[in-house]
């Protein structure tokens, strides 16, 4: 899947996503009101990745209800990304985002660039499982609950998500970041700091995945730097059963969805596995893999 806010905006890119060898695609994240986002500059390419503040910019339910039926008919599996202020905010653009027609949706409980009681929320457990529980009581669609890296136990807010009743969990949205102009002597963002993406990230998210295999039942969608299929395979080893690529996009254009699954079925061929779900966390076991087997993981 792209990664949410990635290529998410119109339904004509998100069908060229799918074009391009997504198995489904996931919305910018749609909040209860249109939103014009931060001023400019929101994207700045930094060493291995992007740190970006777009803050949020999007059409609004109401207006991307439409959007949804148009995907729909264009025969794409669309999972849609979505926020809210407050608890009721977050059931209500639920309720209205399943009405449409979305496949799933998926809860962003994590976006690092605008004020707490909108994008902080995945830093609190007990508001983590509430959310959840009020989402869940509106839909009962698959629910994603993407949580952040920025915060000090993921293992516990993931798994309020899971108490919550969500159905998998994407692990993780942007790591906050910043960066300066040493000849403006400023923060150039304009909203100062922003999230950081890209291969930069993908250490710290591999170890988010890795934390939250470790602690729930439920499935985990991996995100964060991954560019090539040797990316994707550390992904799923370490717990991950599908994954979002977002950043790869800029560096490598639309073309990378297809090369990361042909290098995910390469790898399988090559050290005989013949279903994904035989390589989720395989990782985990480490202790008891012997060296022959750990070699031939290696140098695929
Ligand atoms: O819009 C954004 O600034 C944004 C969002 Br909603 C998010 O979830 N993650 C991110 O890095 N940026």
């Amino acid at each position: 899947m792209n990664a949410a806010g990635v290529l998410g905006m119109t339904p004509d890119i998100l069908k060229r996503v799918y074009d391009s060898g997504a198995g489904a695609v996931i919305s910018k994240s749609i909040g209860p009101e249109p939103r014009r986002g931060h001023p400019n500059p929101t994207l700045v390419r930094v060493e291995c990745g992007a740190l970006n503040a777009m803050g949020l910019p999007n059409p609004g339910v109401e207006y991307f209800v439409e959007e949804i039926q148009e995907i729909k008919k264009m025969g794409v599996p669309i999972i849609a990304s979505f926020f809210g202020g407050s608890t009721q905010e977050f059931a209500d653009v639920a309720y209205k985002l399943s009405r449409a027609g979305a496949d799933a949706l998926e809860l962003n409980a994590s976006c690092p660039n605008v004020a707490e009681e909108l994008g902080m929320l995945a830093a609190d457990a007990a508001n983590v499982e509430k959310v959840t529980a009020a989402v869940r009581d509106e839909t009962k669609l698959p629910l994603f609950v993407k949580l952040s890296p920025n915060v000090t136990n993921i293992k516990s807010i993931a798994v309020a998500a899971e108490w919550g009743g969500a159905d998998a969990i994407t692990a993780v949205n942007t790591s906050k970041g910043i960066a300066i102009d040493i000849n403006l002597r400023r923060p150039i963002l304009a909203n100062v700091t922003g999230g950081l993406s890209g291969p930069a990230v993908k250490p710290v998210s591999l170890r988010c995945v890795w934390e939250v295999a470790q602690a729930v039942k439920i499935p985990v969608i991996g995100c964060g730097g991954i560019t090539t299929g040797r990316d994707a395979i550390e992904y799923i080893l370490a717990g991950a059963s599908a994954l979002e690529v977002g950043t790869a996009v800029m560096t490598h254009g639309l073309d990378v969805y297809k090369e990361i699954a042909d290098g995910i079925t390469c790898y399988m061929e090559n050290n005989g596995f013949t279903s994904i779900s035989e390589m989720v966390g395989l990782a985990h076991d480490y202790e008891n893999i012997g060296v022959d087997n750990a070699c031939l993981g290696m140098t695929k």
